[in-house]
Formats: C-alpha cells, structure tokens, sequence
C-alpha cells in the first residue's frame, strides 16, 4: 500500500526473497473514492515505483502493478484476486492498514479467497493501538499533553532521568511569536525530477485532469534517501527558529520554519523515531534550542501517535460525530480561492498549490472558518482528505472532526478552536491586505471572523456554556448592548447567506 513504503515494514519481517512475492498495486479506486489532489497521486505513484526498485535491487521478488496496465481492475481487492489466479500462494501477509476501510477490506480476504491472512501491526508507530487502549480507555476525555509526557519517558526523550529536561514538559508558551518584518526564510528541499517522476506526472496530467490542485511544479523527494536529505535540511535550517514562529503565517511564505516532512512520514519513507531523534541530537549539539526540539519532538510523539490512537480506538463511530449538527455546504471557494477574505484565500492558493499549509493555516485559517461558520462535518473532512499531500483518514479525521470541528463534543481537544480575526491579524500579515477591516467588529467591511465567532457561540449556546475554556465568553456576550447583539445576527445571517447560496 502506498502508505508502507518503508523496508523494515512489519510484512517484510521474515520475508523469504527467493520464494515470496512483494504485490504492490497501483488502483485507480484508491486515487479516486476521493479525487486527491493531483501532486499527492503524483508523489505516492513516484514513491511506490522507487520504493519498488529499491526492493528490486535489494533482491526481492516484487509484482507491480502500474494504473496503466492493461489487466489492471483499479480495485485492490480485484488484484489480489487476479494475482491468487496467476500464483498459487499459501498466505497473505499484510501490515494493518491505515485506513478503517481498508481493513474492513482486508478482512473480507480471508473468506473471500479462503485463504490464509495475517494482518501484523505497524509497529513504525510509536505507540501500539493496544498500548493506546489502555491508557484512553478508563477516560472520558483524553488530554494529549498527560500522553505525551508517557511518551517522553517511553521513549527517555529529552529526559534527565525521571525529569523533563529544562524542568518542564511543554515550551509552547514561547512558540507563540507573531511573524515580524525581514524573516530570512530558507528555500524548502526542492527535489529534481527523473525519469519515474517525469512518467508519473504525465501519467497523472492525463488521467486525472479534472482533480483539485497544481500538478507542477513538483519538488517533493521521492525515495527514503531523498526524504532523509529533506529531514537533515530541516534540522540544520528551519529547526532552531521552528519553535519561536511556529504560529506565524506570512504572505507568500508557506514554507516558513515546519519541517514538510508529514508526507515522507505517513508513507513511511521516513520513520518518527529517526526525525525526533536528529531533533534530539541537533539539541544536545547546541545548534538548536529547547522550546523549538521539544515542540517538533512533541508534535510527533505526542499529537501524530495521539491523533492515531483516538482514530483506531473509535472507528467507525468516530467518522459519524456531529456535535454541532451542521449540514451547510462547503463553500466554492474553498476549491477556487474566490472570496475577498484574504487569509482564506492565500491559505487555499497555496493549498492548491503546493498540496500543503502549515499546521496554523489549517487550524485557524480554513478549519476554525469550517467551524464558525457550521460548514458540514463530512465535507469539510473530505475536502482535508483531498487537498494535503499527507492526508490519510487515521490523521486527518482526529484532527478535522476532533481538533477542529469539535465534532466529537471535547473528547479530543477540551475547546473548539474558535476565534476571531484579531488572532490571525496577531499572527499573521494577511489582514493589511484585505478588503475587510480586522479591527471593525460589525458592518459590511468588517472583517467576518468577527462577528461569525459570536455568533457560533450563540447558534450552539446549549453545547457550549458549560464548557470551562469558553463558557466564560457568554458573560462577555451578555454584558453587550441588544444593537450590538443585533448587528452580529445580521451580520452573521447576511455573509452566511452569501456562502450558502
Ligand atoms: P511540522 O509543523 O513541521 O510538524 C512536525 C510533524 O509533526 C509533522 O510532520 C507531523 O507528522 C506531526 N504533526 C504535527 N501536528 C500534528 C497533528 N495535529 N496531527 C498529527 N501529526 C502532527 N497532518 C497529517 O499528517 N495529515 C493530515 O491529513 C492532517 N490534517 C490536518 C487537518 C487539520 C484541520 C489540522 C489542524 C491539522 C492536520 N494535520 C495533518 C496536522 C498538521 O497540520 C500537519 O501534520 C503538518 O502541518 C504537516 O506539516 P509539517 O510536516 O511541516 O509539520
Ligand atoms: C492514497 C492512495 C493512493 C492515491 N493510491 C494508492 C494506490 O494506488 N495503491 C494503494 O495501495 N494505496 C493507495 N493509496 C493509499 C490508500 O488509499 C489508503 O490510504 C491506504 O491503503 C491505507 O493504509
Ligand atoms: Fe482574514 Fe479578517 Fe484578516 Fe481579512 S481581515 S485577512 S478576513 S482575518
């Protein structure tokens, strides 16, 4: 699958090369239940063809199957048939899948083909679904901060013995600068292209013309070398400023200090140890300072392995959460850019593309509009499923329903991440180049992040008053005048109407 291209996957333990068969297939199904953005078809059909090769020249006995085939069905359970036809195989050896589907899928094999199947765990992750269960289980909420910590000692990362070192678990405290002027940001990796890359986008370019998404230009590293060299050009550039503009966004600066590098580690050309290891090492050698490694070593440890814990432990119901019971379609704009707010429209340019946004962009810019704005659940997670690069449901889905819609009413995250423009004017410069006008609060050109916060609040008083993070913005609420509560009704129901239509 295209999400295990890493050779110490659990399938291959024990492989014998001279007798077993490595089945690899690209199907036309699973670049298509959604239409993925065409540079993410393009990077994981690169990636599965080195990833192939390597294998070759390794010495293993590898049976790809190319979307171009003649024979090829376009179905992954289809090739497995077709390949049982040609072969006469014993058992299949599979690594648990990361998507529910999929697994339900495999599943199905064992009666189907009446053969033996054995679905091994990933243990490229840090933190086994068993282990997870364990520790979720007797909760009612889970807070990732009290995971993470378990991590730090599991792993005896950044530890001194029993203690954190630098006395504290968490810096983000000191994560939270706001981007100032002449930032020297470096250029990100920018990988050349060969002759598979070249054969994979004309590939793409013709039979997925109409997906979402710039096809060119395409930089992304291919091979394990490749994303270990965007790994190390991450820890000596971008890793001592990643911590302090962590939050920041910046006009056409998408790269800013984050690493790029969730792509190569969902696919498994990278494995999360090794990068939260370099970070660890970059600290130790004094060339990068504390806040910034504990919070890309936390991000990793911490929110990656939590957001796959909470998705295995709670699928399928999870897909399902609805809390807020919205049902109002995406707007166009999140696939064209057209709209005059100029935070939402630089973050889908630049989603479009480069198949990426930072972390901020898509929690604060895209995802608390979706929320503010009642945008349908299953929607907007379809739309975060297609349009990022590293975007496979078991991360996607935690951070899209839980983080950011609130769809599984707090057991992930303890507040929505609600907010108004001042937050990403503090954070960031796109409000000096937008139509709307961040410091007015109601009125045609006031900026729409304004008044749809209050009136998410209001729309879901009954959900929300008695949570202790927000309650307290009802008694801010209550001391306004009733023209003030008025003009964010109508404000709110003129520009809702606007994007509904
Ligand atoms: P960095 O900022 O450099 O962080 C380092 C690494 O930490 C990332 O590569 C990633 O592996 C991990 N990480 C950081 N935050 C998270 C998180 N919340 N959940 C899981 N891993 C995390 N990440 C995905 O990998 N796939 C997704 O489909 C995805 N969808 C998201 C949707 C929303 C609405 C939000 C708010 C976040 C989503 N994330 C997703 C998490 C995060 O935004 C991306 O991992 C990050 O932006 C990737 O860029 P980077 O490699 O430069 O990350
Ligand atoms: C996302 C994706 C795409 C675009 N193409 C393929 C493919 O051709 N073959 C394949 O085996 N997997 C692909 N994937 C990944 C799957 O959709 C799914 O996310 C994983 O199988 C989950 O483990
Ligand atoms: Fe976005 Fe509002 Fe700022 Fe415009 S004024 S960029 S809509 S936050």
């Amino acid at each position: 699958m295209s999400d295990q291209l890493s050779i110490d996957i659990s399938s291959l333990k024990g492989c014998i090369k001279s007798v077993d068969t490595i089945l690899i297939c690209e199907v036309l199904n699973e670049a298509t239940y959604v239409n993925y953005h065409k540079k993410k078809i393009a990077f994981l059909f690169s990636a599965m063809r080195h990833f192939a090769r390597e294998l070759q020249e390794n010495g293993y006995r590898v049976s790809y199957i190319k979307l171009e085939d003649n024979q090829n069905s376009g179905v992954l359970k289809n090739e497995i048939t077709r390949a049982l036809k040609q072969h006469k195989y014993d058992q299949i050896v599979v690594t648990h899948p990361g998507e529910y589907r999929v697994k339900e899928d495999i599943k199905s094999w064992a009666t189907d083909f009446s053969i033996s199947i054995e679905i091994r765990a990933d243990d490229r992750f840090l933190c086994s679904t068993e282990e997870f269960l364990i520790w979720a289980k007797p909760k009612k909420h889970l807070r990732m901060e009290y995971f993470y910590r378990e991590m730090r000692k599991k792993y005896s990362l950044l530890m001194e013995g029993n203690k954190p070192i630098g006395g504290q678990w968490n810096y983000d405290l000191k994560n939270r600068k706001p981007p100032k002027e002449n930032l020297r940001i470096p250029e990100p990796y920018h990988n050349e292209l060969d002759d598979i890359t070249r054969d994979v986008i004309s590939l793409v370019s013709e039979r997925f013309l109409s997906h979402f998404g710039d096809l060119e230009p395409f930089y992304f590293g291919v091979t394990r070398q490749q994303a270990i060299d965007a790994l190390n050009l991450f820890i000596l550039q971008r890793l001592p400023n990643f911590g302090d503009y962590q939050d920041a966004m910046i006009e056409g600066e998408p790269w800013m200090y984050h690493s790029h590098i969730s792509c190569y580690l969902n696919c498994g050309l990278l494995l999360p140890l090794e990068c939260v290891k370099a970070a660890e090492q970059a600290y130790q050698l004094g060339k990068a300072p504390l806040n910034a490694v504990e919070g890309f070593i936390r991000q990793i440890i911490g929110w990656r392995e939590y957001v796959r814990g909470v998705y295995w432990l709670n699928m399928p119901e999870y897909a399902n959460k609805n809390f807020f019971e919205t049902k109002h379609n995406l707007p166009e704009f999140y696939w064209t850019a057209d709209t005059e707010m100029n935070c939402l429209r630089q973050c889908v340019l630049e989603t479009k593309k480069n198949a990426y946004a930072h972390h901020i962009q898509r929690l604060m810019v895209l995802g608390n509009f979706a929320l503010i704005a009642g945008l349908d659940t299953a929607q907007v997670n379809e739309w975060f499923l297609i349009v990022y690069v590293d975007a496979y449901e078991w991360v996607e889905l935690p951070n899209v329903s839980g983080m950011i819609l609130f769809a599984d009413g707090g057991y992930l995250a303890s507040k929505p991440y609600a907010a108004s423009g001042s937050y990403i004017n503090k954070m960031s410069d796109y409000c000096k180049n937008c139509i709307y006008k961040v410091s007015k609060k109601n009125g045609e050109d006031a900026c729409p992040f304004n008044y749809l916060y209050w009136d998410f609040l209001v729309r879901n008083r009954d959900k929300l008053e008695s949570n202790h993070r927000i309650g307290m913005m009802y008694k801010i609420y209550e001391r306004m005048g009733e023209d003030k509560k008025k003009a964010i009704a109508d404000d709110s129901k003129h520009f809702l109407k606007s994007i509904y239509d």
